[in-house]
């Protein structure tokens, strides 16, 4: 059996023998793309939006919320986790439940994440050099501390090469977020970006919360709204306002940032859910905590945290180890290559490294106040 086919199998596995809407080619063509990636550090990196979405088919949530300083408590219930109607990752529809968790409103901003560093003198993963006995096939250049960053080109390019549109920036970090002559002066109120899993979870522990699961995450961003696309509702006419910082225009050569902004926003620029968060559609990509594999389960569950670490790993090349969940969306995606500022979107991101279109929000259980 092939590894390809091995994986293939760990997926129907997962998903309990129901590959509704699953396709083997979809799943082979992911799989290769990680190893793909193993040939230059600077295609070590996310896979965005890949394939083109289709129509909306949701369920229900019912939860109750309440506002609390920075964050919203929500009293947790059940909801459809998923859509069968869009990117195959997306898939199997499930019911799960949440208990209740509070949630910040808005992405951690850039001045939120300094007065992390500045308290504990917090080093983030992109400002770390590589140890060459650890990546001995890494050319010098890739070993230097630094981090992806979307570098837009000037004409029309092959969209199945996403190698195109990103760069392995030396230099690039959260302060810098794309290269070392760029910075974030003035942007206090951003999300902060160039922030990998770990680099948001260590601040979420130094914060007294923790990362949310996918679940809490897409319960969080649907609103209790029942059945819907959006994290707003059904369907999405900018006409009548704009609702999530996102790409217009001929994505990546084009942005004609038709919603004020190309790149970040401040966050809270838009709209605020049915919850009262912000920018959970758009603006930057947000970390969780599940470990990715490419779909899920078909099982209904409560409080579920995903796939186990070792599943996921055979999901990407073992230079790169297990990747993890980010959810929502980013001011990158456009409608045209990547309907994924929806609450079912999710992409992966590797563990120790960031782009300058990912950040996260964090989550505190219930009883901490
Ligand atoms: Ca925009
Ligand atoms: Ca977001």
């Amino acid at each position: 059996m092939t590894t390809s086919l091995l994986r293939i199998r760990d997926v129907k596995t997962y998903k309990r023998q129901s590959i509704i809407g699953q396709n083997r080619c979809g799943l082979v063509a992911s799989v290769s793309m990680g190893a793909r990636q193993l040939k230059k550090r600077s295609n070590l990196r996310l896979v965005i939006c890949s394939f083109l979405g289709l129509t909306a088919l949701t369920l229900g949530i019912s939860s109750a919320s309440q506002a609390n300083g920075d964050f919203v408590l929500l009293d947790g219930g059940t909801f459809t986790m998923g859509s069968n109607e869009h990117y195959r990752e997306e898939a199997i529809e499930r019911q799960v439940t949440v208990s209740p968790f509070q949630i910040k409103k808005t992405e951690v901003t850039n001045a939120e994440f300094r007065a992390f560093v500045e308290a504990t003198g917090y080093v983030t993963t992109a400002e770390r050099d590589l140890d060459p006995s650890e990546n001995p096939s890494l050319p010098k250049d890739l070993l230097r501390a630094g981090s992806m960053v979307f570098a837009q080109p000037p004409g029309k390019v092959d969209l199945t090469d996403f190698r195109v549109w990103w760069r392995y920036v030396p230099g690039a970090d959260w302060q810098h977020p794309e290269g070392p002559d760029s910075s974030i002066e003035n942007m206090d109120d951003h999300p902060v970006v160039q922030i990998s899993p770990e680099d948001a979870r260590a601040y979420a522990k130094w914060a007294g919360g923790r990362l949310p699961t996918e679940a809490e995450w897409e319960f969080a961003a649907r609103g209790g709204i029942e059945g819907a696309e959006y994290t707003w509702g059904d369907g999405y006419d900018p006409g009548q306002g704009w609702k999530a910082n996102t790409w217009q225009g001929l994505f990546p050569s084009v942005d004609t940032k038709e919603d004020g902004h190309h790149g970040t926003a401040p966050v809270g620029s838009f709209p605020p859910n049915a919850y009262g968060l912000y920018d959970m559609a758009g603006n930057v990509w947000e970390h969780v905590s599940d470990w990715w594999v490419p779909g899920h389960p078909e099982i209904a569950t409560t409080d579920p945290d995903g796939p186990p670490e070792i599943l996921a790993a055979s999901f990407s090349h073992p230079s790169v180890g297990a990747m993890n969940v980010v959810k929502g969306g980013s001011w990158l995606c456009a409608p045209s290559y990547c309907l994924r500022y929806r609450p079912a979107a999710r992409q992966h991101a590797e563990r120790s490294l960031g782009t300058n279109h990912i950040g996260f929000r964090m989550v505190k259980d219930a009883l901490s106040r």
